[in-house]
């Protein structure tokens, strides 16, 4: 097993959604042991602390959106450690509300860009996130970074998008709650969905591997955000936003296992956390769990399957 150079980023964000907590999240990872689970792995783990946003104006909260400048600061400093933690190793951000990956995303993309290579997303999510401000029902900004770093409009006041990531370079896997605006927008796109129905039928392994073969072709970089709710919350009550009918543990499981074995990823965020309302620590370690299993953790080996 190759080992990496994991670089832990704790951003703290909750300005994302009114329900406070997920600033919580990364203390709650460092807790669940997460460095300690990577470095009994072979990898060498460096942690970066907790990040603070880049200054923002005050937030009136008189409109819709909630916590709009908070939120800029927070995506300008995000896109600014991620293209900056690529450089050294593999970035995990600890969330922080899914908000965060306006910023974690557009800077992978920017650092791809700089490198000559692609970069895709795996979206692990019972939702979409696929808003914009002005499509939001809710104003929550965590239901837009899909929206934001595929180059949607709407996102004026938000750091520019210099390297859009194109919509068939995004993979979305887990989706049971999609809003009407986000799905005429997704109908009109070349996303790839797969919503619940589709893995109870067909599996979760071949959508995965197929889109992994489309990175692999592509000598793609591979940005996997990983969204609590993407879980059944009988497993993973810890998140504000909980959907019935996610995904089993052993699903999860697999997706990581798969991705570890694919060679393919480069980058992870680990969102939507809310300690305040796990049962015990268990959401928080299932997490760590997983991301152990995404990088290398296993029971026994396997064949390495070749996605060139
Ligand atoms: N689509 C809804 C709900 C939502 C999106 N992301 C989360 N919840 N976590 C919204 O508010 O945009
Ligand atoms: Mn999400
Ligand atoms: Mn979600």
């Amino acid at each position: 097993m190759t080992s990496q150079h994991c670089i832990l980023i704790g951003a703290p964000v909750d300005s994302g959604k009114r329900r406070a907590g997920c600033l919580m999240g990364p203390d709650a990872f460092r807790t669940a042991g997460l460095a300690a689970a990577l470095e009994s792995l072979g990898h060498t783990v460096e942690d970066l602390g907790n990040l603070t946003p880049a200054p923002y104006a005050p937030d009136s909260n008189d409109g819709l959106v909630f916590a709009r400048n908070e939120t800029i600061g927070w995506t300008s400093r995000l896109a600014q450690a991620a293209e900056g933690a690529l450089e050294g190793g593999l970035p995990v951000f600890l969330g922080g509300d899914h908000s965060l990956s306006l910023g974690s995303v557009a800077g992978a993309a920017n650092y791809a860009a700089k490198a000559g290579r692609p970069l895709f997303v795996l979206w692990l999510d019972a939702h979409t996130d696929f808003h914009t401000p002005d499509t939001s029902d809710s104003g929550n900004l965590h239901g837009t970074p899909v929206g934001y770093f595929t180059g949607r409009n709407g996102f004026e006041g938000f750091p520019e998008v210099a390297n859009p990531v194109p919509q068939e370079n995004v993979c979305m896997i887990g989706l049971r709650s999609v809003d009407a605006q986000e799905r005429l927008a997704l109908e009109g796109s070349s996303i790839r969905t797969h919503d619940m129905r589709h893995i109870d039928e067909n599996g979760i392994a071949g959508p995965l591997n197929r889109f992994l073969e489309q990175v692999a072709q592509a000598n793609g970089m591979l940005h996997v955000s990983l969204d609590v709710d993407f879980l059944d919350p009988s497993v993973a009550p810890a998140v504000g936003t909980t959907v019935p009918g996610g995904a089993t543990v052993r699903e999860a499981h697999l997706v990581c296992e798969i991705l570890h074995d694919s060679g393919l990823m480069t980058s992870l965020d680990l969102v939507e956390l809310n300690p305040f309302l796990d049962e015990r620590g268990r959401t928080a370690h299932l997490m760590v769990d997983l991301c152990a299993s995404a990088l290398g953790r296993r029971v026994f080996d396997r064949p390495t399957r070749s996605y060139q």
